[in-house]
């Protein structure tokens, strides 16, 4: 086994310094951490600026009632404008918005002013409907443009959106369409997944029949397939927004209006409406989207895989990059949709340059193995990213390799959906990066590792990632519930926002991710992270792909057990899960050593590509599974439950 295989977070000590002509030509120097350690709300004045605002803000934040805050409060703007009109008016109407990609292989080129015109249509289609200021909206759709269109022309007349992942169910819509009161929801007849056209339509009819809020169904005709047709309710987007004038005239809102509620599963109870509102949003999504990809538009080809369904959809497909005049790329399906080097094919396409991406996808592509994506010409891509969840070195490492050329700086971005931007997260241009770390709270923000009695860590200290200041794409509230708003993330310790991630402080101070505090295993008596695990059992050549969970267990209290997949050619014998056990104890030490480990074939993943393990714990404790919902594929469950008996 090589020296490199072996390396773990615990001893982690590669280390990558930027790029030197970036680092000469970057957005952002170590200086800004400097400035905004000296004058933090004049840091957020200032980029408050990259806005353009209707009424410039004389307040940057009023924190006179916490955890309730207010950013730029008595500013006033209107967020479609800037992320469309100003561009236009700029005369950057020919730059490209959106290179669209289907699944099927179709495409289709926005210009800045096309988008101008078709979220003008759209809003104006809305306002038609009834729509006003205030108002919900719910979105459930597939990966297309109109998707973005129906986001930014809700914003355009003051209503919220609420997306809703086209892959949940109609339980799962009719609960968010109740939970926010919309009157209106926009559809399509269908997306393209896997090859196939995949049905949207009869979710939403199902739902609005539960939910007597709707009073119509906008439908977007994407993939031709049938559809059951409400007369009254339902109408074609093709029809409704396409015969509308192309002129509307942008109202400027506050700062706090309510931009859109974005639903996040809970580990107990009904999910969470997360609100998030117009100036402080835009400002620090704009902010992280410039200074973390070191975004220069004229020139960079940005593409974010996540599904606008995603926060990261939302901050940084829709809202961050059009407020920065990007030109990026939406794709509609899945990796693997006609062959597997799909991703790599559209890179090469459309000259990407900077790519945001999750672990689990780059655990995939290392799977399917070198050679795909060695076919293809990478050579434009100059910033990679990664976001959702903690990163194992070895991933990071092969993504850096096989995809960034062992040339690109690649970024570890830990946020949230009740951040609404990025908050920890190196900056390529400045930081000498360690392979799964987020390292250092970006200039502004104020973030930090305490222990149980909120005490901060030293270097070389674990506890929980907290955060100690107000940021300004921050969550307003739980939608109508403001003492759950409370309860679930300023009450743990006081006057910090609780993240709910474990995490650690290195002996430089760097902060590493640890998972959700829930993700912590407690065996005999000794912490040990699911995600420490996870690294270990993927930095051995064999494994592809990890999943740990703790399971009660009578003597240890709880006992870890390890789901894997191995890489290609890796055969599943008894001598290969013991040396993998002995792997782990190598590199964490024994008590680390995993009780069981099940080789399979897939893992049990939301569609924003988290690792349900909660379901594992069901499995290895032999319980009856639980909500799998949200699960992007439900039928692994069973095949990983079909692998049990034959467990060691
Ligand atoms: C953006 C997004 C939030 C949770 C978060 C944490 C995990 C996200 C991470 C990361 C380690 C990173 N997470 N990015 N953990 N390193 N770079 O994912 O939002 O879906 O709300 O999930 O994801 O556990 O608390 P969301």
């Amino acid at each position: 086994m090589s020296n490199e295989s072996l390396a773990n977070l615990l001893k982690e000590e590669r280390r990558f310094a930027p790029p030197a002509d970036l680092a000469a030509n970057a957005n952002v120097t170590a200086e800004a951490y400097e400035q905004a350690k000296a004058d933090r709300l004049g840091f957020w004045a200032e980029q408050a600026r990259r806005l353009t605002w209707a009424k410039e803000p004389t307040e940057t934040l009023d924190w006179s009632n916490p955890p309730f805050a207010k950013w730029f409060k008595d500013g006033e703007l209107n967020v479609a404008y800037n992320c469309v009109d100003r561009h236009v008016e700029a005369g950057h109407g020919d730059r490209v918005a959106i290179h669209f990609e289907g699944e099927p292989g179709d495409s289709r080129t926005i210009t800045y002013a096309q988008l101008k015109d078709e979220v003008s249509q759209a809003a104006n289609a809305l306002l038609e409907l009834g729509v006003r200021k205030g108002d919900r909206v719910a979105i459930y759709m597939p990966m297309i443009p109109e998707t973005a269109v129906a986001m930014l022309a809700c914003a355009r007349i003051g209503a919220a959106h609420s997306v809703v992942f086209g892959g949940f169910s109609a339980d799962a819509l009719a609960t968010r369409i109740q939970d926010a009161d919309a009157k209106v929801v926009i559809t399509a007849d269908g997306g393209y997944r896997r090859g196939k056209p995949s049905a949207l339509k009869p979710a939403v009819d199902e739902a609005a029949d539960r939910a007597d809020t709707v009073r119509h169904v906008l439908v977007v005709r994407r993939t031709g397939q049938d559809v059951a047709w409400t007369e009254g309710r339902d109408l074609w987007w093709h029809e409704a927004v396409g015969r509308q004038s192309t002129e509307h005239t942008p109202e400027a809102f506050e700062a706090e209006q309510p931009l859109f509620i974005l639903y996040t599963s809970g580990t107990t109870g009904k999910p969470k409406g997360i609100l998030h509102t117009s100036g402080g949003f835009l400002t620090q999504t704009a902010y992280t989207h410039w200074a973390v990809f070191d975004l220069k538009p004229e020139t960079d080809v940005f593409w974010c895989t996540a599904d606008v369904g995603w926060v990261t959809g939302h901050s940084y497909i829709v809202y961050g990059p059009l407020a920065n005049g990007a030109t990026q790329v939406m794709y509609e399906g899945t990796p693997d949709t006609p062959h597997q080097g799909r991703f790599w094919e559209i890179v090469q396409k459309y000259g990407v340059t900077i790519l945001y991406t999750a672990p689990t996808a780059i655990r995939t592509f290392m799977k399917w193995g070198d050679d795909i994506p060695a076919k293809f010409d990478l050579s434009s891509l100059r910033v990679l990213g990664s976001v959702g969840e903690p990163i194992n070195p070895e991933a990071w490492i092969w993504y850096r390799k096989n995809i960034g050329a062992d040339r690109t700086p690649v970024v570890d971005t830990w946020w949230q959906t009740e951040t609404g931007g990025i908050m920890v997260s190196p900056l390529p241009g400045v930081t000498g990066a360690k392979p799964g770390s987020a390292q250092t709270p970006l200039p502004g923000i104020a973030a930090t590792v305490v222990d149980d009695e909120a005490r901060e860590v030293s270097a070389g200290g674990g506890g929980y990632l907290v955060l100690t200041e107000p940021w300004p794409a921050m969550l307003r509230t739980i939608w109508g519930d403001d003492q759950r708003y409370i309860d679930t993330y300023w009450s743990r310790f006081e006057g910090k926002y609780f993240a709910g991630d474990g995490a650690k402080k290195d002996d430089d101070g760097d902060i590493w991710l640890l998972g959700r505090v829930d993700d912590v295993m407690l065996v005999s008596g000794h912490n040990i992270s699911t995600t420490e695990v996870e690294s270990a059992l993927v930095s051995h050549p064999s494994v592809a792909e990890a999943a740990v969970v703790g399971a009660a267990d009578e003597t240890t209290g709880q006992a870890i057990v390890a789901f894997v997949i191995l890489r290609g050619t890796a055969a599943e014998t008894e001598q290969l899960v013991a040396e993998l056990r002995d792997h782990v104890g190598a590199t964490l030490g024994p008590i680390a050593k995993p009780k069981r480990i099940l080789p399979v074939n897939e893992l049990p993943k939301t569609r924003s590509g988290k690792i349900m393990r909660r379901l594992l714990r069901d499995v290895a404790e032999n319980r009856q599974l639980g909500d799998v919902t949200t699960l992007t594929d439900s039928t692994v469950m069973d095949l990983i439950q079909a692998k049990l008996p034959q467990a060691p």
